[in-house]
């Protein structure tokens, strides 16, 4: 049995939490450009991405790093055709395995992180590990990636965000650790290698990247990569300094905490910033489904 963190009780009960200030209604333009029956032409596109650009530059590029737009469609197929829609009015949508998935749902499959040669997090129920998505590939990240709401879980699944700008801040004390992060870990592929290419990947978890400050992180996944045989071991260096990460992110955890509510599209800054879930427990009769895109956005 689940226990119900403090998170989830405090949120559930005030119908409010740390997103609303991310919060905006979907302006009619993008709404109707993302659920007319028909696909927008191109006049309707052009104003939609206008529109959308606009509200992505202020909360997503200079604002929190995050955009929660409400009042669309929860049902499924509607859901993934505006998903689907809006990544392609942001840019390219990035496959998320190598069967060139691109609209991946995420919900619990019955797997632990980093189970077996394959299994994500986004296939668990279990919480915490804030990370960046698209750790198994090699740099460039996706510079967004989306969450759309179709259904919520009743228990537990509220997200937990936590800014590099905070990150960096907090450990400008210790350049040591800094150094450290910003040199190559291995980061075990998750088996979307291709045949012949080695199961890891080696990138700094720190790095630059459209002139940013970008972060590529998800703790399990380096420490799989370091156990494959044709790896290195963590130095103890490099242990302490991810201890020293987690330790600094474990205190930034609780400061910005939402849940996304059906019908509720989030576009994230995956470059800056980390997220996890609450774990969170489904009704068997209506299980969490939340759909996903990695986009790489045009140049
Ligand atoms: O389940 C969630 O709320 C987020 C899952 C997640 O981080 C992911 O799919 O990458
Ligand atoms: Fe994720």
């Amino acid at each position: 049995m689940t226990e119900k963190t403090d998170v989830d009780g405090a949120l559930d009960a005030a119908h409010v939490d740390g997103f609303d200030v991310c919060r905006v209604e979907v302006p009619d333009v993008v709404g109707a450009a993302l659920t007319d029956d028909r696909e927008p032409d191109q006049g309707l596109a052009e104003a939609a991405r206008e529109s959308l650009s606009r509200l992505v530059r202020e909360h997503v590029d200079d604002g929190t790093g995050l955009l929660v737009l409400t009042g669309l469609p929860a049902e499924p197929e509607p859901a993934e055709r505006a998903l689907n829609r809006l990544s392609a009015l942001l840019g390219e949508s990035l496959p998320q395995n190598l069967e060139g998935l691109i609209v991946k749902h995420v919900r619990d499959r019955g797997t632990a992180i980093g189970e077996g040669a394959r299994a994500r997090y986004s296939d668990s129920r279990f919480g915490g590990n804030l990370h960046t998505d698209g750790v198994e590939r090699p740099l460039p990240a996706p510079e967004l990636f989306t969450l759309y709401c179709v259904r919520q879980s009743v228990r537990g699944g509220a997200l937990q965000l936590v800014h590099v700008r905070e990150i960096v801040r907090e450990l400008s004390a210790r350049p040591d650790v800094l150094r450290v992060l910003r040199e190559p870990f291995h980061f075990d592929r998750r088996g979307d290698q291709q045949p012949g290419e080695p199961p890891t990947v080696a990138k700094p978890i720190l790095f630059e990247q459209r002139g940013r400050q970008g972060i590529a992180y998800l703790r399990s996944y380096i420490e799989l990569g370091h156990a494959h045989s044709g790896s290195p071991a963590l130095s103890a260096e490099q242990a302490a300094a991810l201890d020293a990460l987690d330790e600094v992110v474990g205190g930034l955890a609780s400061s910005m905490v939402g849940k996304l509510r059906e019908g509720e599209l989030a576009i994230f800054d995956n470059l800056s910033l980390l997220h996890g879930r609450t774990e969170f427990q489904d009704d068997p009769t209506r299980a969490r489904l939340l759909l996903r895109t990695w986009i790489r956005v045009s140049a």
